[in-house]
């Protein structure tokens, strides 16, 4: 099937009570027993619910995977994915990651005995040189966040069945309607669901993808046994997001390549980095690898006064911290989404005082153009 039917019918069926044609919410936390030992294969709330159910098949099916496991919020699932590996063991991370993703892997797993590598993923040696004997899981951002640097999963994949490494993509800036990484021989995919997935800016959830039936079993055993379960309502409202998501995508596409140019063309930008330019360091991979360019765009304005500037003018997009909502949003990476990172190594990956990044959302795009000229005034 193609991608919207996909997103409007997988994983759904007509409720067989009563034959409602949406998958409803299974508020419970229990479920009657029809004498001990004998159930219905669902036993407790934590450990099955029929709409959780449906949206991890709905999304595994977006990404071409055969198993989704979802969580309370993107950063549960990524912990999840640290269970795959053991104390002693050492992972290979893109060096410019969300903040949380660098605080739960550096300031927390560390010292639980894990060992991290923090990698320029884009460029192939860095990686081949980081594989130590104790590495088992190679972890990429692609886009990252905020920089916008792509790293190439074909040539993960390689790197990966060399050594035998687990592969994981964090997709939550492209999605599966711009992006498959499983089609490239990636073994696990994740998503922060609250972003483009969920879509409305109301839910935090999370979601792993995968086709490797081992790593399956363990991720749905950690699923159960930390409890981190997203509520049946945040998955009911979850699954009635993605049923737009390819309309949403394109509509975020369309108006970023728009900003983005606009962007591109006013002397009051220092430099503006998205996928979909072609002085991006990486246009020619993201037209490989990608179908679209997404709707976050990075933009540096030279220092925290002019910075300051734009984020307290703008009326349209609002100041906050998320992305990936219908309405646009605009942020300060240094002081916000990437406040836990030591300021020498943010700077070093070049998380400057004067950066933005914006979220175009899908309102009409002549709003937004207007919104930020008038903030460059
Ligand atoms: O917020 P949560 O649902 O736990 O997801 C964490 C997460 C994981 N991966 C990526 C690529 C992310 O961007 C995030 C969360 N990011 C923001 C809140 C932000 O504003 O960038």
């Amino acid at each position: 099937m193609g991608f919207s039917t996909d997103a409007i019918h997988a994983g759904q069926i007509p409720d067989p009570t009563t034959g409602a044609v949406i998958t409803p919410i299974y508020q419970t936390s229990t479920y009657a027993q029809d004498a001990l030992g004998v159930n219905k294969g669902y036993e407790y709330g934590r450990t099955h619910n029929l709409t959780r159910e449906a949206l991890e098949k709905n999304i595994a099916a977006l990404e071409k995977g055969k198993y989704g496991i979802a969580f309370a919020s993107g950063l549960a699932a990524i912990q999840s994915i640290l269970g795959l590996v053991k104390s002693g063991d050492h992972i290979i991370a893109t060096e410019n990651v969300y903040g949380g993703t660098y605080r739960l892997m550096e300031l927390i797993f560390k010292d639980y005995g894990l060992e991290f590598s923090w990698v320029d993923t884009s460029n192939v040696v860095k990686i081949r040189k980081a594989v130590r004997p104790n590495t088992k899981l190679i972890y990429i951002e692609t886009p990252t966040n905020p920089m916008l640097r792509l790293t190439d999963l074909r040539t993960v994949k390689g790197i990966c069945k060399k050594y035998d490494l687990i592969s994981v993509v964090d997709n939550t800036f492209m999605t599966p309607y711009f992006q498959k990484p499983l089609l490239f021989g990636i073994d696990v995919v994740l998503h922060s669901t609250t972003k483009y997935i969920n879509g409305h800016s109301d839910v935090i959830g999370g979601i792993v993808i995968t086709n490797n039936p081992k790593i399956h079993e363990r991720i749905r055993y950690l699923q159960n046994a930390i409890g981190a379960v997203p509520s049946p309502f945040d998955c009911w409202l979850t699954l009635r997001a993605t049923k737009t998501l390819a309309v949403r995508m394109k509509q975020h596409n369309e108006n970023a390549k728009r900003i983005a140019k606009f962007l591109s063309e006013n002397p009051k930008v220092k430099k503006v980095i998205y996928p979909g330019l072609r002085n991006h360091p990486h246009y020619s991979l993201a037209k490989r690898q990608m179908s679209g360019y997404g709707g976050m765009i990075t933009a540096d304005f030279g220092d925290l006064k002019s910075a300051k500037k734009v984020l307290n003018r703008v009326k349209v997009f609002t100041l906050g911290e998320s992305l990936g909502g219908v309405e646009s949003l605009i942020s300060h990476p240094a002081s916000m989404t990437h406040a836990s990172i030591p300021k020498r190594e943010r700077e070093k990956l070049g998380i400057t005082e004067g950066l933005i990044r914006f979220s175009v959302g899908i309102e009409d795009v002549e709003d937004l153009i207007a919104d930020i000229e008038h903030a460059l005034k």
